[in-house]
């Protein structure tokens, strides 16, 4: 911090975001009356769009795209641009809040932390640290003070009881790393700027902007992609996406797999260069055995596809010889999810793709700086579960999240700290669900606005929503699409009786007992850059440097040969892991009639999906349906249908939709009146080697129904 800023601190007992940023006008929140203009990035999803947000005092008058941002350009989506409504939402938590049994209500921090501090203690005295859970979810990724001293702070009370949504939609991708690479932490991401042939697998990156990686302005990029080469698109549904590629593969739900692993048999057949391959990889002969049974037969009747369609893309690759291709949760949330994420790593190992130009490249991460650090080799053996699940793997110092209800419902779990997620409607079984945190001794939440959640809460922690804030993108460096950061200072002050997350977490703490800042710091007398500046440790700019760019810095656009050379054990890639030969050989056929997922374009989860006080239209939860099946079932657009899974049902209203292959029901998640969730089980499906719940290509039957839609309960 500079000397300047430590003086512009504001006063202990109210503080606020770090205000010495870089505004493109002359202003500092709040300071200047008449409109000033700031420069900062968009962190409601992973593509970070640099953003110009336009402010009057304390008001958001508008938000655009910042042309100035070097991989965005301009670029943004139509949430972004609502982050001046999210945050003037007249559903925004306003202060703490406390629920003493008649509802919640409005108190002091200090009483709501004191209080808080109190339970948690005694039930750490009475059940022991594991009694006190955390789930840390999507929008703690966008916070990088909050997401750090939360996860202090449970490291601090000692607790085991760590839940995180990286359980929920993509634990096969740190899992495939590990098994295969020896770390976990390997994000491979494809080289745009050169890649000729291009395979996405149930990402729809023009409406999510990408799956794990970033997948920024995705329109050009995609434009760009297929101009260059090749773009194919796997994906039971005609999607934005598949609309702009060269060829789309309507496959089956769930049979990914069978795709990916008769490419690779073809090529050990003939194309791969096997020299290299011996050279690069251990387990050649296992992993050629186990693809073996993926002849041409069998991949067309598990897939569904034609088999001259099969036939062209074993000889585009040929053709092309590398190959980029990346999956979405259609395929991360499966019950293929392990396999396919495994043959699709296998897929550039055997074509000699990764760490490789036209390929795929690793990113290091600009704040994490990966490439410049030592790897220790891990076993890839998960831990116990907890004590009510215990046949669930435990790994990366976590619990898979479909443990939630069991723990709770069993007594081991009597505190939740839900932390930027809303369990309601992402975590399976969402009736038993709203029962088992109704019966906790605390469900603490911190969020920014009233939600299916916050609505049962006990404690209600009102955090600084991302405009009110400084940042950096922390959690999600190393799957950006560039070696690329940006500091942002806040635009508005934080308003009403806000906290920063750090701060609420932090003070927390210090009534618990525990030091969450590192040497123990007050709370009160530090600010969002005291807590950042840490962070930024291996940078590539230092804090300081990086705090003074007027917009992202673009490192490195891509970097090669680290992960041989370094992450790699032996240099090799472990191609056969028995685990996965193991799963491969016992997958199920996929089911006749499934549902698949779908994200739509205004809402993010359950974020904006009801912005109260606007005129914005909102998506709705429709049931997409192909028309013979709907003919068949006798469904109607616009009429309401029922979808039953072994778990539960929900109704939604039905919308025909020829793009979408037969045999499949796409529905959105995120909403609690057609709650996605009511159809996942935390038992049934549930992945055996990472404890991830099925979420794509769940069995289910499609009924006509008079049914009305329930109206939403318990939200504000
Ligand atoms: N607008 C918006 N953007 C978001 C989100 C949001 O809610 N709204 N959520 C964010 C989050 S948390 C995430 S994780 C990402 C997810 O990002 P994506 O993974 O791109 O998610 P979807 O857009 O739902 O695309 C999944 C696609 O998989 C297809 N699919 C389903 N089953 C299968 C299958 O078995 N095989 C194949 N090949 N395809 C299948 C579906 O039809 C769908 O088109 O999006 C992020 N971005
Ligand atoms: N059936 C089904 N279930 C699914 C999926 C599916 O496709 N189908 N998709 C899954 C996926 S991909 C995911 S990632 C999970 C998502 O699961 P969650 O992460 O649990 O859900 P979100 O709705 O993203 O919740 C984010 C919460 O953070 C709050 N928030 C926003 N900004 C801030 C902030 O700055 N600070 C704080 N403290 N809070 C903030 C929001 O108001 C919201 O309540 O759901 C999963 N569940
Ligand atoms: S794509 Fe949309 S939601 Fe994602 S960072 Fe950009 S503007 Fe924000
Ligand atoms: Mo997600």
């Amino acid at each position: 911090m500079s000397e300047t800023s430590r003086e512009q601190r504001p006063p202990a007992g109210n503080p606020a975001s770090s205000s010495d940023g870089a505004p493109t006008g002359n202003g500092r929140p709040g300071a200047v009356p008449g409109p000033v203009e700031h420069r900062s990035f968009c962190r409601l999803c992973i593509s970070l769009c640099g953003i110009l947000v336009t402010t009057e005092q304390e008001r958001v008058l508008s938000v655009r795209g910042d042309p100035g941002h070097p991989l965005t350009r301009g670029y943004t989506c139509a949430k972004g641009r609502s982050l001046g409504d999210a945050h003037h939402d007249p559903a925004r938590l306003d202060g703490p809040l406390i629920d003493r049994g008649d509802g919640l209500e409005p108190v002091s921090w200090s009483t709501c932390l004191g209080d808080l501090a109190e339970r948690l203690n005694a039930i750490v005295a009475e059940s022991g640290p594991d009694s006190v859970g955390m789930y840390l979810a999507t929008a703690s990724a966008f916070d990088a003070a909050g997401r750090r001293t939360a996860e202090q702070l449970l490291r601090a009370i000692g607790s085991a009881s760590r839940y995180t949504s990286t359980t929920v939609d993509t634990p096969c991708k740190p899992l495939v790393s590990e098994l295969m690479a020896g770390h976990p932490g390997l994000v491979p991401a494809l080289d745009a700027d050169r890649a000729t042939l291009v395979l996405l697998l149930g990402l729809n990156p023009v409406v999510s902007h990408g799956h794990l990686n970033a997948f920024p302005d995705p329109v050009r990029r995609l434009r760009a992609l297929a101009r260059r080469g090749e773009v194919v698109v796997c994906d039971p549904r005609r999607t934005e996406t598949a609309r702009l590629a060269t060829t789309h593969l309507a496959l089956r739900p769930g049979s990914d797999y069978a795709l990916v692993a008769h490419l690779v048999r073809e090529l050990l057949r003939q194309g791969a260069d096997r020299e290299h391959l011996g050279r690069h990889a251990t387990g050649v002969p296992e992993f050629a055995a186990a693809v073996e049974p993926f002849d041409i037969e069998r991949t067309a009747s598990v897939t569904g596809l034609d088999r001259t369609d099969i036939a062209e893309l074993v000889a585009s690759v040929r053709r092309h010889g590398t190959v980029a291709a990346q999956t979405g949760t259609g395929v991360t949330m499966s019950a293929s999810a392990n396999v396919t994420e495994w043959l699709v790593w296998a897929l550039h190992v055997v074509t000699g793709s990764y760490d490789r130009p036209g390929g795929m490249w690793f990113n290091p991460g600009f704040l994490k700086s990966s490439d410049r650090r030592d790897f220790r080799t891990s076993s890839g053996e998960p831990g116990p579960g907890p004590r009510s699940r215990p046949e669930l793997p435990r790994r990366w110092n976590e619990y898979p999240c479909a443990a939630i209800a069991d723990e709770i419902e069993s007594g081991n779990l009597r505190a939740l700290i839900v932390v930027g997620g809303n369990p309601l409607t992402s975590l399976p079984e969402a009736g038993r669900l709203r029962g088992a945190l109704a019966k906790l001794d605390v469900l603490a939440v911190a969020d920014i606005r009233h939600t299916d959640t916050t609505a049962l809460a006990t404690h209600v922690l009102a955090c600084a929503g991302q405009l009110e804030r400084a940042d950096v993108p922390h959690f999600v460096d190393q799957f950006q699409a560039a070696v690329v950061s940006q500091y942002t200072s806040a635009v508005v002050p934080i308003g009403a009786d806000r906290r920063p997350m750090w701060w609420c977490f932090t003070d927390l703490g210090r009534r618990m007992g525990h030091h969450v800042l590192p040497g123990g710091a007050d709370p009160d007398r530090t600010c969002d850059d005291d807590v950042i500046a840490p962070l930024v440790g291996r940078a590539r700019l230092s804090f300081d440097q990086l705090r003074a760019s007027p917009t992202a810095v673009v490192a490195d656009e891509a970097v090669f040969g680290w992960v041989t050379e370094r992450a790699l054990p032996g240099g090799r890639w472990r191609l056969a892991p028995r685990a996965l030969v193991e799963q491969l050989a016992n997958l199920a056929p996929p089911a006749s009639f499934v549902v698949v997922p779908r994200r739509q374009a205004r809402h993010l989860n359950s974020q904006l999906r009801d912005p109260l006080g606007t005129e914005r239209t909102l998506d709705e939860p429709e049931l997409l349906v192909h028309p013979d099946d709907a003919a068949e079932l006798g469904l109607h657009q616009g009429a309401p249908a029922r979808v039953r899974s072994s778990s539960g049902q929900v109704t939604g209203i039905v919308r025909v939709d020829p793009g979408l292959r037969r045999g499949v029901v796409s529905i959105p998640h995120g909403f609690e009146t057609v709650n996605a969730a009511e159809l996942t089980s935390g038992t049934v499906g549930v992945d055996p080697l990472t404890g991830m719940v099925l979420q794509s290509g769940i069995p289910v039957t499609l009924e006509a129904t008079d049914g009305a839609i329930a109206p939403a309960p318990g939200v504000d």
